[in-house]
């Protein structure tokens, strides 16, 4: 967490998971809204989008899923505060994304999301974040 000058705070949040789990689709919908005609394409190496939810602004850093994509894989994962991991098949599992957040960002919170969740679903873990208790949890939404 880094406070701004203006005393605003900012949060950087990883979006986790494997290919098509609507990873950039709720990131489009925080930031522009639902697009019925959103198409998925395959988000290379990261996308960094601020997204602003009253005083505070969380840095969504929108991670490619597809392996030939990974880019810089967990350097993404550098300095987070928190992590939203997108449950859903594909070529990696959960416990290799826990596996690899743990040695990164052994405290940071993960909180687990279903496969395409809704935009509220996220935004409402978003909203609660850091008033949620500090340590990891895990938060299975459907
Ligand atoms: N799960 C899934 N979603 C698909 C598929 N084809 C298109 N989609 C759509 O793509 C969206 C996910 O795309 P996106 O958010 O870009 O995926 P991610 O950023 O890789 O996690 C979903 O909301 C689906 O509507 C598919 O074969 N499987
Ligand atoms: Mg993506």
């Amino acid at each position: 967490m880094t406070t701004h000058s203006n005393n605003k705070q900012i949060y950087k949040v990883v979006f986790v998971g494997n290919s098509k789990t609507g990873k950039s689709r709720v990131t489009n919908e925080l930031l522009v809204g639902p697009r019925p005609d959103y198409i998925h394409n395959p988000t290379l190496g990261v996308e960094v989008h601020p997204f602003r939810f009253g005083d505070t602004i969380y840095n969504i850093w929108d991670t490619a899923g597809h392996g030939p994509f990974r880019g810089l894989g967990d350097g993404y994962f550098i300095l987070a505060d928190f992590f939203i991991l997108f449950n859903g098949p594909g070529d990696r599992t959960n416990i290799e994304y826990i596996k690899e957040i743990s040695r990164i960002r052994p405290d940071a919170p993960i909180y687990q999301v279903s496969n395409n969740p809704t935009v509220e679903c996220v935004s409402k873990i978003l909203n609660k974040y850091p008033r949620a208790p500090v340590h990891r949890r895990w938060i299975l939404t459907h």
